[in-house]
C-alpha cells in the first residue's frame, strides 16, 4: 500500500485530494497546523477512514515537519498548505514568505536530511498568481510577475522545488494551478462569497452582497479535476512542472450573472465604479454593491491558463465545466441555507427572497 502525506489537509484541496488517495488505495496522512478550534469540517468525510490518520504539524517548524516525515515514511508528498489568500497576504507578508517559502524549504531540508530523497516524490502546489499580469494565456514558458507578496512567496517555493529536483535529483514537481473551486472552497474567496451570498439573500438571511473589482478574470475549474492532475504529476517517470487550467476566463461579473442564473434571476448592472450596482429586473431590488476594501493594492486582471502540456504529457484535461461547477456552489448553498427553487412563487414580488426558503 502507496503512502501519501498532505501538508494543509484541512483546505478545501486537502480534501478532494485525501478522498481521491484512499480510493486509490493509498494510507493518507494529513498534516495541519495547530487549531484551537475544530478545522475539520471539510475532512469529516474521510476522518474515520481506517487508511486516514490526522497529525498536527507546521510548516514553519521545522522539528514537527521531520517528524512527521520519520514517522510516516510517505511514499508522495503533496505540499498544500499555505497561506492561501492572496489579498490577505498584503496585510501579513512576512507570514505569507514565512509559510508559503519558508515552509517549503523546511519540508525540502527535512527529506534531505532524513536522506529520503531518493525514497519519496514531493508535489509543490504552485499557482497561476505566479503569473501576474503577464499576458494571456499563460503556459510554463510565460515569465513570471508576481503581483503580491502570496505570489512572491509562492515563486520562491516553486524556485526551490525546482533547485531541489536539480541538485539533489529529488522527484519533485511544481503544479502551477490555476483557480479552481467547489462547495468546500474557503468563504473569503469570491466564488463561495458568491454563491453562499447569494443563497442567504433568496433564505431571506442575507440583504445584498458586497463585492471589489468585478471585471478582475480568472480561469476557474472544479477541485476535484484538479487533484487528480496533481496526482499525475508524481506517477511520472521524470519529474517536471506543469500548468493545470480549463483554457477559459470568466470575470467575477460572469460568476455573478451565472450563480444568479441558476437560481433564476436576471441581473441588471447600472453606474459605474465604486457605485455600481446589479438589480434584480424582476424585483428592482439591489442584490450587488461595490466597496472599495475588497479591491486589492495591486490587481491581477487576466489569468487564463493554457494547460496543452498537462494534456499531452499527462492526459489530463477537466471534465467539469464553468457552468457545472457553478451549480455545484450554487446547488450546496442552497441546500445548506434550506433554499428549495421549487418553493418559488412568482406571482408575490412582495418580499421574493424568502419565497424560496423550505417551510
Ligand atoms: P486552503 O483551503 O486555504 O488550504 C490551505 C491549508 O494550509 C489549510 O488547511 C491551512 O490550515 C493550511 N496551513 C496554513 N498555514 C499552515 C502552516 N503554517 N503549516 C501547515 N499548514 C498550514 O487552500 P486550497 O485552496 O486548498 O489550496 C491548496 C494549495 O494550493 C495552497 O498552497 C494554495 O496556495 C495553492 N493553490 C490554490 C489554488 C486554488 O485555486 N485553490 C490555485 C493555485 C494554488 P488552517 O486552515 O488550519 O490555517
Ligand atoms: O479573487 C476579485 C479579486 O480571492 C479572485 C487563491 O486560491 O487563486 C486564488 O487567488 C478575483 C480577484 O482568488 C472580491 O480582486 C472581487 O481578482 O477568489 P479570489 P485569487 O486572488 O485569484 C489563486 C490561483 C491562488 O493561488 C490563491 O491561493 O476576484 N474579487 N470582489 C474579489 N475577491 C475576493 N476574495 N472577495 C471579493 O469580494
Amino acid at each position: 500500500m502507496k503512502t501519501a502525506l498532505i501538508t494543509g489537509v484541512t483546505g478545501q484541496d486537502g480534501a478532494y485530494l485525501s478522498a481521491f488517495l484512499l480510493d486509490k488505495g493509498y494510507a493518507v496522512h494529513g498534516m495541519r497546523p495547530y487549531a484551537p478550534l475544530d478545522d475539520t469540517a471539510n475532512i469529516r468525510s474521510v476522518m474515520d477512514h481506517d487508511h486516514f490518520t490526522l497529525h498536527t504539524g507546521d510548516l514553519t517548524d521545522s522539528g514537527s515537519l521531520m517528524r512527521c516525515l520519520a514517522d510516516i515514511a510517505p511514499d508522495e508528498i503533496y505540499n498544500l498548505g499555505a497561506i492561501s489568500h492572496v489579498k490577505e497576504s498584503f496585510h501579513a507578508p512576512e507570514a505569507a514568505l514565512n509559510v508559503n517559502g519558508g515552509g517549503t524549504l523546511k519540508l525540502l531540508e527535512a527529506i534531505r536530511t532524513l536522506n529520503m530523497t531518493d525514497a519519496v516524490r514531493f508535489y509543490q502546489a504552485s499557482s497561476s498568481e505566479l503569473f501576474g499580469n503577464a499576458p494571456a494565456p499563460q503556459n510554463e514558458h510565460t515569465p513570471f510577475d508576481p503581483c503580491s507578496p502570496y505570489a512572491a512567496s509562492k515563486l520562491y517555493a516553486y524556485a526551490i522545488t525546482k533547485n531541489y529536483r536539480n541538485a539533489y535529483g529529488l522527484h519533485a514537481a511544481n503544479g502551477i494551478l490555476f483557480n479552481h473551486e467547489s462547495p468546500l472552497r474557503g468563504e473569503e474567496f469570491v466564488t463561495r462569497k458568491i454563491t453562499r451570498g447569494i443563497a442567504a439573500i433568496l433564505a431571506g438571511k442575507q440583504d445584498h452582497l458586497t463585492l471589489g473589482n468585478l471585471d478582475a478574470k480568472r480561469d476557474w475549474g472544479h477541485a476535484r479535476d484538479y487533484v487528480h492532475g496533481m496526482w499525475l504529476m508524481l506517477q511520472q517517470d521524470t519529474p517536471d512542472d506543469y500548468v493545470l487550467a480549463t483554457g477559459q476566463a470568466r470575470s467575477v461579473r460572469d460568476f455573478v450573472e451565472t450563480a444568479c442564473a441558476h437560481a433564476g434571476i436576471t441581473l441588471e448592472w447600472r453606474g459605474s465604479g465604486l457605485d455600481e450596482t446589479g438589480i434584480d429586473t424582476k424585483t428592482g431590488h439591489t442584490l450587488i454593491r461595490i466597496d472599495e476594501k475588497f479591491y486589492r493594492p495591486h490587481e491581477v486582471t487576466h489569468l487564463c491558463g493554457d494547460a496543452a502540456k498537462a494534456r499531452d504529457t499527462l492526459g489530463w484535461t477537466p471534465d467539469i465545466g464553468f457552468k457545472a461547477l457553478v451549480t455545484d456552489m450554487m446547488n450546496a448553498d442552497m441546500a445548506a441555507n434550506g433554499v428549495d427553487l421549487s418553493h418559488r412563487n412568482d406571482d408575490n414580488t412582495d418580499h421574493v427572497y424568502t419565497l424560496y426558503a423550505a417551510e
